[in-house]
């Protein structure tokens, strides 16, 4: 059957969507979009952070629209897609600045940050003035706050018994992914692996399949991400106490009135602050958490890797590009 729309109906039905329009509050008109785009999963404490506490406190002036799983960009052409004006904010890393910066690879050296608070010192010291503002003359972008990623520990698909891994001796020829990055590849021949790059959403496939032997990351990353399903050991290296930065384009920042952008600030800190404290409660407990579903979980000789990374870098290119005497003023932190 045909229904045929006369014409008056359709005024009608036009009209009263104008009555409706006019009687919703302004939504999108008024406000700043602010897209995110990030690899990480809607259930990582830094995305349920951003969603429940920075866009309530944002959403008088901002729409922050989240897109989780690298939906929208894929991880590391989050900073490009900024600067092009595709995208307003990201969860970077000093491994994606690195790459344009050769200064932060400093943040991407193995055992050198303590542990959360001194991320939190060392973002807020006055030594840092200069890179982020490098940041932001030439990507465009404001470093709003540090994340907390956590302590990174080697995930592996074989089992104690199969093989313990207690010095770099021991990853000889083990497949370990690690991010694309140059400064993430470095890290994995510094613990003594073969490092192979994949993006952060292909990793459990990677494991299922064996196409890798292992990965590295924070423990509550290996639980969100269900690692655990796909792999039977957990070396507690803490090889990278792992931050991340609330990245903002600057262009959406310098639009905004000195009270929003106070107010943006803040959420963006309160976010970070509430993520931190659920990482760090995640780390304490999910020892046990592997451990019941049959992991094997145990420390290494820590100062072995510590000595091996460590050579590693200062023999490295990379240290070249450090400020001077910045390790020592983040050490005294
Ligand atoms: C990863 O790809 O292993 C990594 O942990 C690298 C980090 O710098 C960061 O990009 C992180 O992924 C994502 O935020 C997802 O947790």
């Amino acid at each position: 059957m045909t229904t045929t729309i006369t014409r008056r109906a359709l005024l009608a039905a036009s009209a009263a969507g104008a009555v409706t329009a006019a009687a919703r509050p302004v939504f999108a008109a008024d406000k700043v979009r602010l897209r995110l785009s990030g690899p990480m999963s809607p259930t990582d404490q830094r995305a349920v952070a951003m969603l429940n506490i920075f866009a309530p406190e944002v959403a008088g002036f901002a729409n922050f629209e989240p897109h989780w799983n690298a939906t929208l960009f894929k991880q590391g052409t989050e900073l490009a897609a900024i600067a092009r004006g595709n995208l307003e904010m990201s969860i970077t890393s000093p491994q994606e600045l690195a790459q344009i910066l050769p200064e932060w690879s400093i943040f991407t050296a193995g055992y050198l940050m303590k542990d959360a608070e001194h991320q939190i010192k060392v973002f807020n010291a006055p030594f840092m003035d200069a890179m982020k503002k490098r940041v932001e003359e030439k990507l465009n972008v404001k470093l709003l706050t540090v994340m907390y990623l956590g302590r990174r520990q080697l995930n592996l698909r074989f089992s104690e018994a199969e093989k313990k891994v207690m010095t770099p001796a021991d990853l000889k020829g083990v497949k370990l992914r690690m991010p694309g990055t140059d400064a993430w590849q470095f890290l994995g021949r510094a613990l003594g692996a073969n490092p192979v790059p994949v993006a952060f959403t292909e990793v459990y496939t990677g494991l299922q399949t064996g196409a890798i032997d292992g990965q590295d990351n924070p423990l509550p990353t290996d639980q969100d991400k269900k690692f655990y399903e796909v792999t039977k050991q957990i070396c507690l290296t803490s090889h990278l106490v792992d931050q991340n930065y609330l990245a903002l384009s600057s262009h959406v920042w310098n639009k905004l009135s000195k009270a929003d952008q106070a107010a943006l600030q803040k959420a963006a800190d309160n976010a970070a602050a509430s993520a931190r404290k659920a990482q760090l409660d995640l780390e304490d407990k999910l020892v046990a958490f592997f451990k019941e579903k049959g992991l094997d979980v145990y420390t290494p000789d820590v100062e072995a890797f510590r000595k091996h990374v460590q050579e590693a870098y200062l023999k490295s290119d990379f240290s070249k590009d450090w400020p001077k005497g910045m390790v020592d003023q983040i050490n005294a932190l």
